[in-house]
């Protein structure tokens, strides 16, 4: 396959995988999703690489959610499709994808995480960051959520508390404060994040694969429930997108003025 949105490498056993969209701030369109989860499957499929780097290109962004300013042919939200085939389902492949390739996938944060671009890192097995990415979700202030993995999912790493404070305030947190709450494993300056991220994967190379593959469907078994959940979540957004409320939150955004959902209120 011939990609435009990422850049997919395999080098002496490792994938990588870079969102190339770095004048949106790596935001993902609905081709970004679909080639996305064809390099994962391309990675699934070669039983020579053994670990997945996911990162983006530039410095600024790791992944900043679904491109506000792309339409899709019925003139909603081009995120990867709507009702039928659905936002929902193409987002959500791409979680199932990265969740289900029996290798680990290491998220390398070079920026940005925001949004659906945040629930991206959140479902990676592993994540690296540097030292400036900053971390967020922002559904409720432009009017979307992830309800699945993003909310569900993150709950288990960082705690009730902790992840309904990410979701009702949409406020940003540094790499450092992510480490502390076990949402990153591990910090490091800008200029050492991808061979932090290579060194990582280049150890579990040298580590049995049927071991590290077992390992990783123990530790999906007990959050695979989040799958069906997800499926709901997708679904309602899908419908949600059409509404005049979620709209006013992607208006505002593009018109860079402040956002009035009281209206919604009464
Ligand atoms: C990332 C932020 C904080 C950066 O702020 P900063 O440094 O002040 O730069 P800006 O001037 O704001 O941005 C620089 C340029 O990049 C463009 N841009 C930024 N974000 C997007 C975007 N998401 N889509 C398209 N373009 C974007 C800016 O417009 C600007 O370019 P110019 O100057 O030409 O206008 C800040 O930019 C920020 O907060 N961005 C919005 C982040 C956000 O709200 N993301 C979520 C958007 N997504 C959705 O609403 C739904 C899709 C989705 O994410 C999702 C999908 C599945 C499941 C769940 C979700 C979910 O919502 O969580």
């Amino acid at each position: 396959m011939t990609y435009e949105d990422i850049v997919f490498e395999k080098n002496n056993g490792i994938a990588t995988i870079k969102i190339n969209r770095p004048h949106v701030y790596n935001a993902f369109r609905g081709q970004t999703i679909r080639e996305l989860i064809a390099a994962f499957r391309e990675a699934w499929d070669d039983n020579r690489i053994g670990a997945v780097i996911f990162t983006a290109e530039g410095e600024k962004a790791f992944c900043v959610g679904g491109d506000q300013k792309e339409k899709g042919d019925e003139g909603g939200y081009d995120y990867g499709g709507g009702l039928g085939n659905g936002i929902g389902l193409e987002v959500e492949n791409l979680h199932n994808t990265i969740r289900n390739i029996p290798k680990p996938v290491i998220a390398a944060v070079n920026g940005y995480a925001i949004g659906g671009g945040h629930v991206l890192h959140v479902i990676c097995d592993l994540t690296i960051a540097a030292s400036t990415a900053k971390f967020g979700q922002s559904g409720p202030k432009v009017g979307s959520y992830d309800a699945g993995y993003g909310s569900a999912y993150l709950a288990r790493i960082v705690g009730e508390k902790k992840a309904r404070e990410i979701w009702y305030l949409c406020e940003q947190y540094t790499a450092d404060e992510c480490k502390e709450m076990g949402l990153v494993n591990r910090v490091v300056a800008p200029e050492e994040l991808q061979g932090a991220a290579q060194e990582w994967a280049e150890k579990i190379l040298e580590k049995s694969p049927t071991a590290i593959k077992m390992l990783k469907y123990s530790f999906n078994a007990d959050s695979a429930n989040i799958a069906g959940i997800s499926q709901l979540a997708m679904g309602s957004l899908a419908m949600f997108y059409d509404s005049k409320e979620s709209e006013e939150g992607k208006n505002a955004f593009l018109e860079k003025r402040p956002v009035d959902f009281h209206k919604f209120r009464q």
